[in-house]
């Protein structure tokens, strides 16, 4: 039987995934689910998708949400050949990067830009929101040759750097790699020297040999793929990798931009507590996560995997702003507690998440 896609043609999500499925010739039933008649909120829809996004996929007894999962699922299962989603891991990192960057910057900025015009009958495009467009649009996405050893750039603050030294950790690579020390407060992320590294100016980047390659999500899954014994933090299994990387775009598209919403007001503009709104929203990705965990051990299955260090150092950092209360949340609160448990925790995301929380409670005080 044809797999179906859910989605409505206005997204553009779902056109990237009408692209991909014309470019493999591939024959694929399409399902109107109308958002603006909320028909994505529809017990039938929740079933398929608790996440209640479009687009959706559903093959056979399989169903997966996120554009992006879903092209390089059919790439993976229905390309001749995989010009479109390379297999080589370098080639596929630089792809897999360029994904991360139009799931968590790009996109999101497209959001703020037409949310407002399409759901809030607002008139006009907010100035902000189309200047942080233009921002996105605007750096130019290169590479450059660097040398060994491989260095991890950032900062225990940051939360996605926490993620990548927890996969350090978790494949006993800490001693293997060097540490170079990029604080976003004072700016280091801006100088020619680390733009020149990663044009987009964000934490972490890694550098191995004469291979760079920056986003948290996409840095972790290279280790793994080049560095691990086996595939269990990032399973080859097509469908199991599929659902690993769902949960890794869910943490970079809704729970690492409701963290930043609520933390940068505090951070660097003075404001002394959470909005509401953002509070909501933030509460709402909690209520997302805690369905996720209803179905598993772990974020994305029965094993920890890379989504696992992902999610953790973003929610950990989350519940500083916006408390995670484990009566509202008993499956989130039983998962943390096996993450604190893993042995290579207190290293990997606590150091770093005690200093981040002073630096917040010092803000708020
Ligand atoms: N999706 C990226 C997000 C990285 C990110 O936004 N990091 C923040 C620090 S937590 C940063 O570098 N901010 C500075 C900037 O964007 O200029 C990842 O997972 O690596």
């Amino acid at each position: 039987m044809a797999p179906i896609l859910y989605g409505i043609e206005a997204s553009p999500p779902v056109r990237a995934c009408f692209i991909t499925i014309e470019a493999l010739g591939i024959d694929v039933k399409y399902k109107e689910v109308n958002l603006l008649e909320g028909e994505h909120l529809k017990p039938e829809f929740l079933k398929i998708n608790p996440l209640h996004t479009v687009p959706t996929l559903q093959d056979g007894d399989f169903s997966i949400c996120d554009s992006h999962v879903i092209t390089a699922y059919l790439v993976g299962k229905y390309g001749k050949d995989d010009s479109l989603y390379p297999k080589d891991l370098q080639r596929r990192a630089v792809v897999d990067q360029r994904m991360y960057f139009e799931a968590g910057i790009l996109f999101n900025r497209l959001r703020a830009v037409t949310f407002p015009i399409v759901f809030e009958g607002v008139k006009v495009v907010k100035e902000d929101a189309a200047a942080g467009l233009e921002e996105a649009s605007s750096p130019s996405v290169q590479r450059k040759p660097v040398t060994m050893p491989p260095i991890l750039y950032g900062s225990l603050f940051s939360p996605p750097y926490r993620a990548t030294l927890l996969t350090i950790q978790a494949l006993g690579l800490q001693d293997a790699v060097e540490y170079q020390e990029v604080n976003t407060r004072n700016g280091d992320h801006l100088k020619p020297e680390y733009l020149k590294l990663n044009p987009l100016h964000t934490i972490p980047a890694f550098k191995d040999g004469d291979f760079t390659i920056w986003d948290s999500h996409v840095i972790n899954a290279y280790l793994v793929d080049k560095y691990a014994k086996d595939d269990s933090l990032y399973p080859k299994d097509l469908e199991k990798r599929a659902v690993v990387d769902q949960r890794l775009f869910f943490d970079v598209g809704v729970l690492f931009n409701g963290l930043r919403a609520a933390a940068l007001p505090v951070l660097k503009f003075g404001a002394k507590g959470v909005d509401k709104e953002t509070a909501a929203s933030l509460e709402n990705a909690y209520n997302s996560l805690e369905l996720l965990l209803e179905r598993s051990t772990y974020v994305a299955g029965e094993h920890v995997t890379i989504a696992d260090f992902s999610i953790v150092s973003t929610l950990t950092s989350a519940n500083v702003l916006v408390p995670i209360a484990s009566n509202r949340f008993p499956k989130i609160s039983g998962w943390l507690t096996k993450m604190q448990a893993l042995p290579y925790y207190a290293a990997g995301n606590q150091a770093g998440l005690d200093k981040f929380t002073e630096l917040v409670k010092s803000k708020l005080a």
